[in-house]
């Protein structure tokens, strides 16, 4: 009698324990089926620029020497994932033109994104940011022979911006959020 006893003790007990390795098993399953459940989403963003670009005040920029239309240095600022480059603050306008002037030893002429072709006078950026900043020169933008609509920096060697013809073909600044 003692001897049943124990034994169908010991067969409840492994009974149990199976049971409960099955369980776990199957926790492991679900828990495997569903990965990060119950985890934090890591969402991976790249913190710095692509290789060529230059880091300027959160976003990351581009000179272009390839001498384009402002059209077509726009186009080509959207084949990588850019535009011609808006300005917001002085310090940008500075750090846009030390890149400028690192690439090219000098004060190259430029396209930014920054263009009134839809209304005289009305300026906006191509990125689509509020144009609350500007630099013109002085006596800019002044739309020479009523054909100018595109912003270019470093007009005679200048830090400001004049307005110029869109056609005419210089380099370009792209710039793009990281
Ligand atoms: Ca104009
Ligand atoms: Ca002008």
């Amino acid at each position: 009698m003692k001897t049943l006893t124990v034994t169908a003790l010991l067969c409840a007990v492994m009974a149990l324990t199976t049971a409960a390795t099955l369980s776990e098993v199957k926790d492991v399953q679900e828990a495997l089926e569903k990965p990060g459940e119950g985890e934090h989403q890591v969402v991976k963003r790249s913190t710095c620029c692509p290789g060529g670009w230059r880091q300027i005040n959160g976003r990351c920029f581009l000179f272009v020497k390839q001498l384009m239309n402002w059209a077509h240095a726009e186009r080509n600022c959207q084949s990588l994932g850019a535009n011609l480059a808006s300005v917001h603050q002085a310090l940008e306008q500075d750090e846009i033109r030390r890149m400028i002037r690192d690439v090219t030893h000098g004060d190259t002429w430029a396209w930014i994104g920054g263009a009134d072709a839809e209304i005289e006078g009305c300026w906006l950026w191509s990125d689509g940011t509020p144009f609350t900043f500007s630099h013109w020169c002085h006596g800019q933008p002044d739309n020479w022979k009523g054909n100018e609509h595109c912003i270019q920096i470093n007009w005679q060697g200048k830090e400001c911006w004049n307005d110029l013809i869109c056609h005419y073909k210089l380099a370009s600044v792209c710039a793009k959020n990281i």
